[in-house]
């Protein structure tokens, strides 16, 4: 029979190979008691498909091995440090940049920087280390992300937009001079990895530059936003991504970069800005946190591999394919009627743990137990995005209670197969069929930063 259509792959070949271990139930079992029912407490060795994230867990290119070997590891002034400068210019634009060794380090830096005593940021929903080092800094965080984004059953395309009335809000109640910033994740990580569109960065930009408001974007995942916006947004659709990559940097001031997701490396990032004055004070700081700001923690190599990663980051055919796959399975597991959000978002499928286990309060931390419920069938691991993600109040101490109790299966770049897809959704569905025999989990310890890192509990 001839085909009715044509299939597309990956635009790449596997070269090198890493062997992964199947385990037994009693096996899983043990493993999971062992680890407190936290996911994020398990030996790698245990798992068989490691969905807990898509960070650092990246598949390299040979181009980027290749530049490994390449590293100038000088105290000072390393030519990879130089490379990596360039390519940020060139990708994202910002003048100054950076390094650090993830995320969190440039995170650190700006907050102390910009943040002081009594101020409020708000941005497109919380993220967990962004937030805190917000908090740190003395500064409270404020959600103003359309309401649609905490529908998990909204199709709305773009669920990162800002909603333009509750920001102006905002910086009508506080005044702009409380509001250092504006924090504008792309795509939004604890939404389910959704985009927003260009027209409402936009705006964004517009409302906040006549109150003389400074953007900070979190590019951790912006090549995978960008693609949603050429997919979606009207008048998009004959743009490459690396030219829509560009402009979604300029309509902000700076950018935190966690190089581990987008980029394509196992560690990294970087603080890019524009003004500079920041980078002058970003400068001073690094030395204290991190390392001199030509290394910035990093190993020459590793600011070779995060340049590399970066300019293969926004190649079109490369994101259609990392994309695609988050599609796959999400698209399979929709299908057969599991409760997943929508959209897909584009690093990972996202379980909606309330129509999951409806019978399990939020009390009871059903998206913990959906997370081990999961390991237990099969040895995939994914991670816990609901009240145990979302830690307790600053100054109340009370829990934060998010209208998404979610289970992230996030997808690192070029490491699995359709197949490994596959086996995922069909343990996903067998859960599905038995969730009638889950229970909630009791917390016996918390830790006071970041909780859903290192939390234990017990089945009730
Ligand atoms: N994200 C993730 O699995 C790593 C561990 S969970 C805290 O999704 C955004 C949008 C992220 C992010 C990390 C960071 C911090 C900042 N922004 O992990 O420090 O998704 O490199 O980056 C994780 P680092």
């Amino acid at each position: 029979m001839k085909p009715t259509r044509r299939s597309w792959a990956e635009p790449f070949k596997i070269k090198v190979v890493e062997h992964v271990r199947l385990t037994t139930p009693e096996q899983r079992l043990r493993a999971i008691t062992q680890a407190g029912y936290n996911t994020f407490l398990l030996r790698s060795e245990d798992v068989y498909i490691d969905l807990l994230t898509d960070s650092g867990t990246n598949a390299m290119s040979d181009w980027q091995w290749a530049g490994m070997m390449l590293g100038d590891e000088a105290y000072a002034g390393s030519r990879n440090f130089y490379h990596l400068e360039e390519t940020v210019r060139r990708f994202y634009g910002y003048r100054y940049v950076i390094p650090t060794h993830q995320g969190r380090g440039a995170e650190h830096i700006l907050s102390k920087i910009l943040i002081k005593p009594g101020d409020v940021i708000p941005g497109n929903m919380y993220f967990t280390t962004t937030r805190l080092h917000q908090e740190l800094a003395g500064g409270t965080f404020h959600d103003v992300i359309i309401d649609e984004a905490h529908d998990p059953e909204n199709e709305h395309p773009f669920k990162g937009n800002v909603d333009l009335d509750k920001l102006e809000a905002l910086i009508r109640r506080y005044g702009p001079e409380r509001i250092p910033y504006v924090s504008i994740g792309a795509t939004v990580n604890m939404a389910g990895g959704q985009p927003i569109s260009l027209e409402n960065l936009r705006a964004v930009r517009a409302l906040t530059a006549r109150h003389g408001i400074r953007i900070v974007l979190d590019g951790t995942r912006v090549a995978e936003n960008a693609y949603f916006i050429q997919q979606r947004e009207p008048g998009q659709a004959g743009r490459s991504v690396a030219d829509i990559v560009k402009e979604i940097c300029s309509l902000t001031d700076a950018c935190t970069m966690s190089a581990k997701k987008d980029a394509l490396v196992n560690i990294g990032g970087f603080l890019a800005v524009n003004d500079e004055t920041i980078y002058e004070e970003a400068r001073n700081l690094v030395v204290v946190y991190e390392g001199l700001h030509t290394y910035g923690g990093l190993a020459g190599r590793d600011m070779e591999a995060v340049a590399r990663g970066i300019e293969e980051s926004v190649q079109d055919d490369h994101i259609r394919a990392r994309v695609g796959q988050v599609l796959y399975l999400g698209n399979k597991m929709r299908d057969w009627g599991i409760p997943i959000v929508v959209p897909i978002g584009g690093h990972g499928v996202f379980l909606d743990a309330r129509r999951f286990l409806p019978h399990i309060p939020q009390e009871h931390y059903p998206a913990q137990a959906l997370t081990a419920a999961i390991y237990l069938d099969s040895g995939v691991r994914g991670m816990e995005r609901g009240i145990v993600s979302a830690g307790r109040d600053k100054d109340t101490g009370q829990e934060h209670k998010p209208r998404l109790e979610l289970v992230r299966l996030a997808i690192p770049r070029r490491v699995y197969t359709q197949a490994h897809m596959d086996v995922v959704a069909e343990s996903v569905l067998a859960v599905y069929e038995q969730r009638d025999k889950i229970r909630g989990l009791r917390m016996v310890y918390e830790p006071r930063y970041l909780r859903f890192f290192q939390a234990r509990f017990e089945p009730l």
